[in-house]
C-alpha cells in the first residue's frame, strides 16, 4: 500500500468527522428502530425486516471502527501513525451488501424457488464487485493493474446485479398488488439513485497517486452518504412495504395497525 502522508486543513478534517459521525447515528438509531418495529409486521415478513436492521447494526460497528481510524490517522493524536484504512468499508460491503440483496429479496414473500434462483445470481455477484473494487480502492500492486482497471471490473457485476433486479425481478412482480408495485419501483429507484453513486465516489480518489486531500474527501462524503441512505431509508422503505403487505395479507392485522 503506498504511504499516505495524512495532510488534511480544517475543514476537510471537519466534514469527514462529521460524516463518519451521522454514520453511526443513522446506523445506530435505524437498527433500534427495525429491531423495536419487527412486531409492527406479520411473521412472514418479520425476516426482511430483521435482516435490514442487522445490516444496519453491521454498519454502525464498522463507522464505529473508520471513526476511530480516522481519528488516528488524521487526528491531533494521532497525525500520521497509522494510514486510513479503507478495508473497513469493504468489509462492512461484503457483508451488508449480500444481505441488502436478501432483504429486498425477501420482503417480496416470493414462492422460495424463486428467491433461491434470485439470490444465487446477486449474491456471487456483489461479493465480486466488492472484491474486484477493494484493490483498486486501496491501491493494492496486484500484478501492476491500475486502480481505474479494477473499477471496471467491479462495474461488471455491478451491471448485472441491476439486470437481474429490473429485468428478471420485474418479471416476478406482475402478481403484487398496486400499492406494493408502486413502493417497489420506489425501492428499486432508490436502490439505483444510492448504488451509483459508490463507483462515482470511487472515481473521485481513483487518479491519486500520492495522498489527494479532495479526492479523499469526495470519495469519503459520498460513500458515507450512499450508505445511509442504501441502508437506512432503504431499510426503513422495506419496512414500510411489510407493513402495506401484511395489512394486505390480513384483515384484522390492518385493523389493530390501521385507522381506515
Ligand atoms: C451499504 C453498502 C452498499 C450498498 C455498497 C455498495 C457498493 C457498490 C455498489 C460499489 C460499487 C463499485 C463499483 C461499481 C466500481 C468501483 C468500485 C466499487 C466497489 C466502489
Amino acid at each position: 500500500m503506498s504511504n499516505l502522508s495524512p495532510f488534511l486543513d480544517n475543514g476537510q478534517y471537519t466534514i469527514i468527522y462529521n460524516m463518519l459521525s451521522m454514520g453511526i447515528a443513522a446506523m445506530l438509531f435505524t437498527s433500534i428502530f427495525l429491531f423495536v418495529g419487527r412486531e409492527r409486521v406479520l411473521p412472514r415478513y418479520r425476516m426482511a425486516v430483521m435482516v435490514s436492521a442487522t445490516v444496519t447494526s453491521i454498519a454502525a460497528y464498522h463507522y464505529f471502527r473508520m471513526f476511530d481510524d480516522f481519528k488516528h490517522a488524521f487526528g491531533p493524536e494521532g497525525m500520521g501513525v497509522v494510514a486510513y484504512n479503507v478495508g473497513y468499508r469493504y468489509v462492512d460491503w461484503f457483508l451488508t451488501v449480500p444481505l441488502l440483496l436478501v432483504e429486498t429479496v425477501a420482503v417480496l414473500a416470493l414462492a422460495r424457488a424463486v428467491q433461491s434462483k434470485m439470490l444465487m445470481k446477486l449474491v456471487p455477484a456483489a461479493a465480486l464487485m466488492i472484491g474486484l473494487g477493494y484493490p483498486g480502492d486501496a491501491r493494492l500492486d496486484i500484478w501492476g493493474i491500475e486502480p481505474s482497471v479494477w473499477g471496471l471490473l467491479s462495474t461488471i457485476p455491478f451491471l448485472y446485479i441491476l439486470y437481474v433486479l429490473f429485468v428478471e425481478l420485474g418479471k416476478s412482480l406482475e402478481r403484487q398488488s398496486a400499492p406494493v408495485k408502486k413502493k417497489i419501483s420506489q425501492l428499486r429507484l432508490l436502490l439505483l439513485a444510492t448504488w451509483g453513486v459508490y463507483p462515482i465516489s470511487f472515481i473521485f480518489n481513483m487518479n491519486a497517486t500520492g495522498f489527494d486531500p479532495a479526492g479523499f474527501v469526495a470519495r469519503e462524503t459520498g460513500y458515507s452518504i450512499a450508505d445511509i441512505l442504501a441502508k437506512c431509508l432503504f431499510g426503513l422503505v422495506i419496512f414500510s412495504i411489510a407493513r402495506i403487505k401484511s395489512a394486505e395479507d390480513d384483515v384484522e392485522f390492518a385493523k389493530s395497525e390501521f385507522k381506515d
